[in-house]
């Protein structure tokens, strides 16, 4: 079934000019971009995107980051989109992440990995209506 997921390409990879690199290849990879937007999260939206990790121990790490540069927010569609972003997207920990995925080419570490994938289709649609409001 057709499905929408939301992806995110974070501060450390805009500030490496690798926003156009990760579109291509979420587009070679069989996804249609149905929106896009470029933005910068502040504080609030920080707490709320992330509802489930304030108040642990990385979090702090976490909001200070998100916070720190451009972020490109895309509304994604295809096929199984979510599971099928997440493959593309690859480990949380970029040193972990398979050969090829975005995390491993774009990432810098567990923090800093370049992107987020929506982990479920409530998860995307639940972020989709945070960033594109
Ligand atoms: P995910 O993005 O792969 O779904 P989550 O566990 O949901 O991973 O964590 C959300 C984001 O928080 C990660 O993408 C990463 O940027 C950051 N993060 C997660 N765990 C750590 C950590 O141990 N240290 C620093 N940052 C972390
Ligand atoms: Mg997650």
């Amino acid at each position: 079934m057709e499905e929408k997921t939301l992806l995110l390409i974070k501060p450390n990879a805009t500030a490496r000019n690798k926003i156009g690199a990760i579109l291509s290849m979420v587009e070679s990879n069989g996804f249609t971009i149905e929106e896009l937007k470029l933005f910068r999260m502040n504080g609030d939206l920080a707490d709320r995107f992330y509802a489930e990790h304030v108040g642990k121990d990385f979090y702090p790490e976490l909001k200070r980051f998100m916070m720190s540069g451009r972020i490109v927010g895309a509304i994604l569609k295809r096929e199984e989109a979510v599971v099928k972003l997440r493959e593309l997207v690859g480990n949380t920990d970029s040193a972990k992440a398979a050969l090829g995925t975005i995390r491993s080419l774009y990432g810098q570490s567990k923090g800093e990995n370049a992107v987020h994938a929506s982990d479920s289709p409530e998860s995307a649609a639940r972020e989709i209506a945070l960033i594109f409001t």
